[in-house]
């Protein structure tokens, strides 16, 4: 049987399988693919109804097996052009469509990207993320972000940028310039999508995916819990995320931030234990992948953070921003770490 990138919209309600190799396709990544397991969102739903203990110790097992339990990536995300942004994904609180206060700015000047790198790195950060509030950057953004993506390089950090769809040729000169991952998130389940979003749909970002992947960049990820979206739908993200081929090297799970004048500010508080669960999940069906403890963490007790840890998440945001909305404070991140016995990730060389 064979399987590719696009399974996505295949898993819904499909029997458990047994595992599967997903074969070399389109994507020259896909080549060092191994043998996958596939997940239908009854498997991945049965895990989040696992007994809470069973899940955390299915979750440390397979966190175990890949990494060092006591190692954390720290990730510094910076917007590098915000707000004014066409789409109305109704979470965001840079979209045209609501009014939130944030401004519409342009697009960051490389030497001012280079000082905002070069702090990240002094205050121990590895990896550096520059968002964009864009749908989809046209070549001459491209061509400038991958000015930003050279100047973060030569600082010796790793480079991530977010943009938005991603056409033709964009990601290969991202690429060349060393751009490292492009996140992309799915944010939802696909039959939940079109209650967020209206603007683009599911099959959009699974297509700036494949375009990631064949041009050899490393994908991360992710999506938002705490929408209104149910049980099953949260299954329905995470399935579609592991059953990407291959998954991605990176998974942000994003708690939602409850912006004001954003359609999903009166959303209810989703239980912190559920959010847990979703990292767990994320660990067992995606076991090589760095799993990030995402935007939310602002409105988390240390103790949830701590279990997110103990469910294997090992990669934060640091620094005391997201992209328009407050991170916690680097000194306090730093305490909670030292309180967990956890290490920051060290810088390759
Ligand atoms: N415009 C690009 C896009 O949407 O792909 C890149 C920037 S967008 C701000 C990046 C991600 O931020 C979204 O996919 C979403 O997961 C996350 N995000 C935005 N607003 C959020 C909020 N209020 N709470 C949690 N995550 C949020
Ligand atoms: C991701 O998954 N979360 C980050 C990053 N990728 C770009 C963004 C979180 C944004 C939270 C809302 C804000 O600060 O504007
Ligand atoms: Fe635009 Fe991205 Fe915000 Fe959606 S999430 S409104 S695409 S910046």
């Amino acid at each position: 049987m064979s399987h590719t990138v696009h399974t996505a919209h295949t898993t819904a309600g499909s029997a458990a399988q047994p595992l599967q190799f997903h074969p070399p396709h389109k994507s020259p990544l896909a080549r060092h693919a191994v043998a996958q397991r596939v997940w239908s969102v009854a498997e991945v739903q049965a895990l989040l109804e696992l007994p809470f203990s069973d899940l955390i110790f299915q979750a440390q097992t397979a966190h175990r097996a890949h990494f060092d339990p006591n190692q954390v990536e720290l990730a510094t995300l910076l917007s590098v052009k915000t707000g004014g942004c066409p789409e109305d994904c109704g979470y965001c609180p840079q979209s045209v469509h609501f009014d939130t206060g944030v401004e519409a700015g342009k697009l960051m000047g490389v030497e001012a990207v280079r000082e905002a790198a070069e702090r990240a790195k002094v205050a121990g950060a590895t990896r550096f993320c520059m968002g964009a509030a864009w749908r989809a950057p046209k070549d001459r953004d491209v061509a400038a972000v991958a000015e930003l993506v050279r100047a973060v390089k030569d600082t010796g950090l790793q480079a991530c940028c977010t943009l938005g769809m991603l056409d033709e040729g964009h990601a290969e000169t991202l690429r060349e310039a060393g751009l490292d991952y492009y996140n992309h998130n799915l944010d939802t389940a696909p039959d939940y999508y079109g209650e967020i979003i209206s603007t683009r749909d599911f099959q959009d970002r699974l297509d700036t995916l494949v375009r990631v992947r064949n041009a050899g960049i490393s994908v991360c990820c992710g999506g938002i819990v705490g929408m209104g979206e149910s049980r099953l739908q949260r299954a329905g993200l995470i399935a579609e995320l592991a059953n990407l081929a291959p998954y991605p090297e990176s998974v942000p799970i994003n708690h939602l931030v409850k912006v004001a004048g954003t359609p999903l500010v009166e959303q209810p508080d989703l239980d912190p234990l559920e959010f847990v669960r979703t990292i767990a999940v994320a660990r067992i069906t995606m076991p090589k992948a760095r799993v990030r403890l995402s935007a939310g963490r602002q409105s988390m007790s240390d103790a949830v953070q701590a279990l997110c840890f103990v469910a294997g998440a090992n990669s934060i945001f640091y620094g005391e921003k997201l992209l328009t909305t407050p991170n916690p404070d680097v000194d306090a991140d730093m305490a909670l770490l030292q309180r967990l016995g956890l290490k920051a990730a060290r810088a390759q060389a």
